[in-house]
């Protein structure tokens, strides 16, 4: 007689059982996901496998890793199941397991097979967490990066390398085999995600087939989104603590905090029909006409104060975001930006009431069980400032309104990609840019001579930016070498 898994593994420790399907009928695959980080898996497929829950509907997810393997080779052993781990600020988690990731797939190990899912007749949406710099677009015009050295070989191979890469080549394929095109569902923090991911899309297809860019701009779909989860990276301590609280050893949980918002314009791929998408909006997500205001809010608000804190708490030694905001000279920073440089900068959604909104932020931040490392927030600046930070200076700018607190945080962000923080210990800056930056701001001596050699990083400051940016920053920035980042926040009024 064989033994079944759970007999064979009951006389094993608990924290050494193995994890796996329920056994549960599994839905047949719907969407192709490129960049299964820990986002998407306590975000989106969460949605996903709600709206499954509740309505039924082929929408398992095949997840694409673009870069390394490590995810895969984590999830296949459990079959691709892992739970979700919600982190209450009353200390207490609640779990979650997660069955709807069907495979896992490395696309630089094989991305004919990558292709070969994208264009699967059953595939009707593409979704996407490749962080900023994975649409391979300049920062400061959105426009798609043609000296980007994934993009150059992309335009001289079929087989691709980028995210924009594989939805050409996959979306060709589709075309050539008579199928309508997948929707193209970004879940990045990018303003207008959909109209730039539409944009990097058509201007590389333009290049590879004209023909292609326009049936892709005729039938495509590319709505936009706005994505709202705290999830912070998973640390080798919280899968023992799991194994510990449930019984089995998962290698994959993805951390996160209980509140999450999913906003989407509806417009998928028409000739889908009824089966277009899941029922998202049964699943809670909003589904709006126009997704911008709500962008501009998340972005701004959240993002932009994430950021902020992120650069400036990190020069004060601050480890994570609600440490940061635990500190009172961080917390009345935090909520003089909202009130004073932020929220007079854009219009709200209607019926969003930014000073609540604002609040429920400060809570967010404060959940001492979201152990959100400063250091984790910093990596990708020079991707983040221009939508989270220099629209709203650049805005502030146009009202004649002074914003004393964002030009401190530019300057943070220019002393952390310096890489020295303030104990003279070097900083492991995370960035594209960071060799250039740090090469730029070695380059000069003195801090305006700094402040000016950052600014000629035309890839993030427009040349006005760094014309009205100059003298502030410098101020801003002479102020931190001083008197260190915690005064110098303090000082703010
Ligand atoms: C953070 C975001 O890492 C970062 O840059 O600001 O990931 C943030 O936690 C999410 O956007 C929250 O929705």
């Amino acid at each position: 007689m064989e033994l079944s898994s759970t007999s064979m593994e009951a006389g094993l420790p608990a924290d050494e059982k193995r994890l796996g399907r329920s056994g549960a009928t599994r839905p047949g695959p719907g969407i192709v996901h490129l960049g299964l980080g820990a986002f998407f898996r306590a975000f989106g497929a969460i949605y996903v496998d709600d709206a499954v829950r509740g309505s039924g509907g082929d929408w398992g997810i095949i997840g694409v890793s673009l870069q390394s393997p490590a995810t895969r080779d984590r999830l296949a052993p459990q079959d691709f199941v892992y739970t979700t781990v919600t982190q209450n600020s009353d200390g207490g988690e609640t779990f979650r397991k997660v069955e709807i990731v069907q495979d896992v797939l490395v696309a630089p190990e094989n991305p004919e097979a990558v292709l070969a899912w994208m264009s699967d007749p059953a595939i009707r949406i593409v979704t996407l967490t490749v962080t900023e710099k994975g649409y391979c677009h300049d920062p400061a015009t959105g426009n798609l990066n043609l000296d980007h050295p994934d993009i150059v070989h992309d335009l001289e191979n079929t087989l691709p390398k980028s995210a924009p890469g594989f939805l050409v080549r996959a979306l060709q394929w589709r075309r050539d085999a008579g199928l309508a095109p997948f929707t193209v569902l970004t879940c990045d923090n990018l303003p207008e995600n959909g109209k730039l991911v539409r944009r990097a899309v058509l201007d590389l297809a333009g290049k590879v087939d004209p023909s292609l860019a326009d049936w892709i701009s005729a039938e495509g779909r590319f709505p936009s989104t706005m994505v709202d989860r705290i999830t912070p990276a998973t640390k080798p301590e919280d899968i023992e603590r799991l194994a510990q609280k449930v019984g089995y050893r998962d290698e994959a949980p993805v951390m996160c905090e209980p509140f999450r918002q999913w906003v989407v314009e509806d417009d998928f791929v028409p000739a889908h029909g009824a089966d277009a998408r899941p029922d998202l909006a049964a699943a809670g997500v909003e589904l709006v006409p126009d997704v911008t205001p709500y962008e501009n809010m998340k972005l701004r608000m959240l993002n932009g104060t994430h950021s902020s804190l992120a650069y400036l708490g990190y020069l004060a030694g601050h480890e994570t975001i609600a440490e940061t905001v635990a500190d009172p000279v961080f917390a009345g920073f935090v909520k003089r930006l909202w009130r004073e440089e932020i929220m007079p900068s854009f219009t709200p959604p209607e019926g969003v009431e930014l000073d609540a909104y604002a609040d429920a932020l400060f809570e967010r931040y404060s959940n001492p069980s979201i152990r959100h490392r400063t250091w984790q927030i910093a990596m990708d600046g020079s991707q983040k400032l221009p939508q989270r930070i220099l629209g709203t200076i650049t805005d502030n700018l146009d009202a004649g309104r002074a914003c004393p607190g964002l030009m401190l945080a530019v300057a943070g962000w220019m002393r952390y990609v310096g890489g020295i923080d303030e104990k003279g210990q070097p900083i492991e800056v995370k960035d594209p840019l960071a060799a250039q930056l740090r090469a730029l701001s070695d380059s000069v001596e003195t801090a305006d001579r700094k402040v000016a050699a950052l600014l000629s990083v035309r890839d993030i400051f427009s040349s006005r930016l760094a014309d009205e940016l100059a003298s502030p920053v410098s101020r801003a920035y002479d102020l931190l070498a001083a008197h260190g980042a915690r005064k110098a926040v303090g000082d703010i009024r």
